[in-house]
């Protein structure tokens, strides 16, 4: 059943469990053609979450700042394709959270590893906030920060599990989120990570 956690955010725990394998089959293929890596923030340093993409349009930092861009900067070539199950999943999940027609032309693959986080942030990057955002966790569980519109109030804590998908739209599209340090753990598909998938219409 939906959870919804704020107005416009709904979680739908275990939503994408009996796809999950079929899900890291196909991190592992555009993983391959677009490697995971450190990006760079703005601000010099090497962020410690690290990141692919694919879709007609990839979420890139790098110390000219934040941008999404066609090509992948390692190879100069275009993402891979946004993958069927990917974006049915995402099509699904933001319809079951009352968002009918999402197409996403963005997917951020997000790879955690013991230590790593993410602070709190808007997603600010796209065209059309009145697109929503869908995303995936699989692998370890993870404690995911929710705050308000405005980066001083306090965020609540929700911890999210293998195969939770999050949708996140409307009066929440602007919220400041992130996620606390991953905590060692061996998970039986993934190993010692996180996989966060984050779907996005940028354009
Ligand atoms: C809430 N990733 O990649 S996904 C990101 O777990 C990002 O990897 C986190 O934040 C992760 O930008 C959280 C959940 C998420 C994504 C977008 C949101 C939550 C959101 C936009 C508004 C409010
Ligand atoms: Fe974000």
């Amino acid at each position: 059943l939906p959870e919804i956690i704020a107005e416009g955010a709904v979680i739908l725990r275990r939503f994408a469990l009996d796809r999950a394998e079929r899900l890291l089959g196909v991190i592992g293929e555009v993983t391959e053609l677009a490697p995971l890596r450190r990006m760079k923030t703005p601000g010099g340093h090497a962020m410690s979450v690290a990141m692919s993409c694919c879709g007609e349009q990839g979420w890139v930092t790098d110390t000219r700042g934040y941008r999404y861009q066609s090509d992948d900067p390692l190879s100069g070539r275009p993402w891979p394709s946004m993958r069927d199950v990917f974006r049915t999943l995402a099509r699904e999940a933001a319809s079951a959270a009352g968002y009918e027609g999402f197409c996403p032309d963005a997917c951020l693959i997000n790879r955690y590893e013991p230590g790593a986080k993410m602070g709190l942030h808007q997603d600010r990057d796209e065209h059309d906030f009145k697109q929503p955002i869908v995303s995936v966790t699989l692998g370890l569980s993870q404690v995911f920060q929710f705050g308000g519109l405005r980066r001083n109030e306090r965020p609540v804590n929700i911890p999210l599990h293998h195969g939770d998908v999050v949708v996140w739209g409307g009066p929440a599209r602007l919220r400041y989120h992130g996620v606390l340090t991953l905590k060692a753990g061996d998970h039986p598909l993934t190993g010692p990570c996180r996989y966060n998938l984050t779907f996005r219409r940028a354009r």
